[in-house]
């Protein structure tokens, strides 16, 4: 039976005993084997009343099994949405509530606190530990190693990412087999992988960037990864000899830089670093270069679209820019208040078209209406332009976002729990300038009567509802707000005032 996504990734590399995974402990994984535990884990799914196109939520830790789980509902027809390890149970809620989730995936630490809310939702929860230990494990183990792959087409949904909203809850983007497919293949040729690239992996896989990007790259070529469980420096300089490839967010390569041990000769052996997920310095660009000698390939894509536009692999990788719209990819600039494309060279929004733009957030009709117009054009709320040789600069955002070490981060949902604290009248939450993280959140308040909050309870407070990287790094107190006639709250002013809060972090 054909289901796209599983024969073209997974099932083309059955019974087949090449390296997937080298794991830090010098262990192998191979695709044989990799797919006989997938298989397994995608009975424990079946039997236990998941059918295709039910949604099943993982918030689990990056490890050999959590992949499979992966290939498993992709095997299974079943819709994945992982979810980032640092949420916390009332972000978690939503998640599994807005998505209607038959199946929820946590690691046992999390089981007391999740239990309630899966029985609220009728959900069933299983438990999966970093080493692989726990009930999903132990029941897997009992299954046989071979499964009826579910039939599928490339209109099917294959994952919900969901991406915070700037004004209201989080949105489902809903990702479907073929946005998937088309986005990994088009990347693994125009980057060159082949079956002797080993890519470096130390990026979470929850988002698009660690599990669609550089794990569907690896499978497409069939190359393998050096799968790490996070960004750790000792262990990148470690493994950086034994890998051709890696890819990150502008954090890994600002942390190595920083590191003297970091040498033209520790990355001789890599042919290829990409970066994306937020902006890359042209200085970074430039320091690392000349450390080196490798020209750091810059990329740019959403949750939404995968993918949009990448540096060449052959001709100029040009610092600042995030290069040409990867092949089958259309972008345009437009002008936010008309729609209409504006000329090369001119500021605008950009808007995306291809086979990797998603199919909508799930029921939400209007903000799916609002974002991704009929024509199939997206609208991706940033800020860019094309210049004379036809390199996308990105400019800034037409929305209210914080990229922080390449998490997105939603001033609104932080505003929202700010402006409930005792002897807060409102609050503008911002970014600000960070030489680790690149931009980190700052929180303005306006106190009520006039009298100093209490700062410190107030962080504290935050704690218990926002994921620890949203969490502002520093709280100022302002006697107002700067407004415009209309006003809307003018954060680019609270912007260049508080620009060097963090100057020496
Ligand atoms: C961890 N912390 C953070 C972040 N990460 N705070 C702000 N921003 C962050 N990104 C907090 C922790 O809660 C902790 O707080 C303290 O910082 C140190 O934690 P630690 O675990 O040591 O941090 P780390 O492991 O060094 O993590 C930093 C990191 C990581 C390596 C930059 O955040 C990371 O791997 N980021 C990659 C994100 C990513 O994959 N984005 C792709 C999204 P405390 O000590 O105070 O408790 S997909 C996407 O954007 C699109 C599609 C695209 O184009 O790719
Ligand atoms: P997400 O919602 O996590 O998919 O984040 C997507 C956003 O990350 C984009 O809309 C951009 O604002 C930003 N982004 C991704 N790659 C880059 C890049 N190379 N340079 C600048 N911003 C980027």
């Amino acid at each position: 039976m054909p289901n796209p996504l599983y024969d073209r990734f997974f099932g083309k590399h059955a019974g087949k005993d090449t390296p997937f995974l080298h794991l830090p402990d010098g262990s192998l994984v191979t695709h044989d084997a990799f797919l006989k535990t997938a298989a397994r884990i995608a009975h424990v799914l079946s039997e236990g009343g998941l059918a295709p196109g039910d949604r099943l939520a993982a918030q689990v830790q990056k490890s050999p099994m959590a992949l499979a789980l992966y290939a498993a509902c992709v095997q299974a027809g079943i819709v994945f949405l992982p979810l980032n390890t640092a949420y916390t149970v009332d972000e978690l809620r939503y998640f599994i509530e807005n998505s209607g989730a038959k199946t929820v995936i946590c690691d046992a630490a999390s089981e007391t606190l999740l239990a309630p809310v899966a029985a609220e939702m009728s959900a069933r929860l299983e438990t999966l530990n970093a080493d692989g230990s726990g009930s999903l494990s132990e029941r897997a183990g009992e299954m046989p190693d071979t499964y009826p792959t579910v039939n599928r087409t490339e209109d099917d949904l294959a994952a919900f990412l969901y991406t915070s909203g700037t004004t209201g809850r989080s949105k489902g983007a809903m990702l479907t087999q073929g946005n998937l497919i088309s986005n990994a293949a088009t990347l693994a040729k125009h980057w060159r992988f082949t079956s002797s690239d080993v890519l470096l992996h130390a990026l979470p896989i929850f988002h698009t960037h660690g599990l669609f990007v550089a794990t569907n790259v690896t499978l497409e070529a069939g190359s393998s990864m050096i799968f790490l469980p996070k960004f750790d420096l000792e262990a990148i300089l470690a493994f950086m000899p034994k890998a051709t490839t890696m890819m990150g967010v502008p954090t890994f390569y600002t942390r190595l830089l920083q590191d003297e041990r970091f040498t033209r000769e520790l990355a001789s052996h890599m042919r290829l670093f990409v970066s994306g997920s937020a902006p890359l310095l042209a200085d970074t660009h430039q320091e690392f270069e000349e450390r080196t000698g490798h020209r750091i390939l810059e990329r740019y894509g959403m949750t939404e679209t995968n993918m949009n536009t990448s540096n060449p692999y052959d001709g100029e990788r040009r610092a600042g820019t995030v290069g040409f719209p990867l092949p089958g990819v259309e972008l345009k600039i437009t002008d936010p208040e008309t729609g209409g494309t504006l000329p090369d060279g001119t500021v605008g929004q950009i808007e995306v078209r291809g086979p990797n733009v998603f199919k909508g957030y799930w029921q939400m009709p209007d903000k799916t209406a609002a974002e991704l117009r009929q024509d199939g054009f997206f609208i991706t709320g940033d800020l860019g332009m094309i210049d004379e040789d036809g390199y996308v600069h990105i400019v800034g955002r037409n929305k209210d976002l914080i990229i922080s070490g390449g998490y997105n981060i939603y001033p609104k949902e932080i505003e929202l729990v700010l402006d409930a604290q005792p002897g807060v009248l409102e609050s503008a939450v911002i970014g600000v300038p960070h030489a680790d993280f690149g931009e980190t959140v700052l929180g303005v308040l306006v106190p009520e009567n006039g009298r100093a909050p209490d700062l410190d309870a107030i962080l504290q407070s935050t704690g218990g509802s926002l994921a620890r990287f949203k969490h502002p790094r520093k709280l100022v107190v302002v006697d107002s707000l700067p407004r415009n006639t209309m006003g809307k709250v003018q954060k680019n002013i609270l912007r260049e005032q508080y620009k060097d809060v963090f100057a020496n972090a």
